[in-house]
């Protein structure tokens, strides 16, 4: 977008933000109340743009009950137990393809973020994840940061018993967690869930804050898009036998570096890279810098690390002298 001075930051997101600002001048009304929402309160709430989404949704929900071990059959049965996610079903399934592909949402989210967008994972859920607040950041980020989000489905009406998706409103302003913030090494680290150094940081966070987390009660075939930095999770299940099924399809944007930040230093250089493939059309995203290709080979040692390198050497040196 030639007017906007800020590039490096999605637009819902820039420091110059307003509601009638000459950013948003080719939005038509509706989408303008997108950008609001996801600027103020880092998320917002749509109808799926899908004339069958209904269909989709059922024939998606039969094609992947048997990929669980999940008596549906049962209304009594407890749902709680055994695999509870598939990634990247896509692949296999049309409609779950489909909605990752949605062109009407691929246009949304190129307008509220200022490049074009492109789903690079899709995760189905047939009961709720009672995961805790977290952010995806530390997941999946990009450099320039914030160039990712999350589109979250209801696959079914989901009442306050089924564990419903949560989110803290306004979360998206508060600091990215990175390891740097924490005072971790990130870079070669082994974790058995990347959000584990980070949960204590997030609550003392929404304690400091003191925020509540509120359930996205959702009707069948509304949509939640979230800001990469936002606050979400999955409450607790008081209803073990109620499913709560959902798709959420990640995005990220063009011209940016892919990474894990959880296994990252981003401070001296040390990206754990994503190899990133674009589910809509199949196209494999390099790692881009304002357009400049990157790749692990060129990530420059940093120049504090070349520093203590040969300080290191030289007292090595000194010390057998
Ligand atoms: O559905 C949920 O409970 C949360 C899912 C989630 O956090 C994610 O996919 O990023
Ligand atoms: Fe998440």
């Amino acid at each position: 977008m030639s007017n906007n001075l800020f590039p490096g930051v999605p637009l819902i997101e820039s420091p110059v933000f307003s509601y009638d600002c000459a950013l948003l001048s080719d939005f038509s009304v509706q989408e303008r109340a997108v950008a609001l929402d996801m600027h103020e309160n880092g998320f917002a709430v749509i109808d799926f743009p899908d004339p069958d989404i209904e269909v989709r949704i059922e024939r998606m929900k039969r094609n992947l009950a048997a990929h669980f071990d999940i008596d549906f059959e049962d209304s009594r049965s407890d749902k709680t137990h055994g695999s509870r996610r598939i990634q990247d079903a896509w692949r296999f399934d049309e409609d779950v393809h489909a909605i990752a592909a949605n062109s009407a949402i691929l246009n949304l989210l190129g307008k509220l973020y200022g490049r074009p967008a492109f789903p690079f994972q899709t995760l189905n859920f047939p009961v709720g994840t009672q995961q805790r607040a977290h952010s995806d950041s530390v997941h999946f980020s990009s450099l320039p940061e914030r160039f990712m989000c999350g589109v979250w489905l209801a696959l079914e009406d989901i009442p306050a018993e089924a564990g419903p998706l949560f989110y803290v409103r306004g979360s998206h302003r508060w600091p990215i967690m990175s390891n740097a913030l924490i005072g971790r090494r990130g870079y070669g680290s082994d974790l058995s869930s990347a959000q584990d150094p980070y949960g204590p940081a997030w609550e003392a966070l929404c304690k400091a804050h003191d925020v509540r987390e509120e359930p996205f009660l959702a009707r069948k075939g509304q949509a939640l898009i979230w800001c990469a930095n936002l606050l979400h999770g999955g409450s607790a299940q008081k209803d073990p036998t109620l499913t709560r099924w959902s798709q959420v399809t990640h995005y990220f944007f063009e011209d940016c570096i892919y990474y894990t930040p959880a296994f990252s230093d981003e401070a001296i250089g040390k990206l754990a890279l994503r190899d990133v493939v674009a589910i809509h059309d199949g196209m494999p995203k390099p790692n881009l810098y304002q357009g400049e290709e990157m790749n692990s080979a060129h990530t420059p040692p940093a120049r504090d690390s070349l520093i203590a390198g040969i300080i290191k050497r030289f007292l090595t040196q000194i010390r057998k002298n």
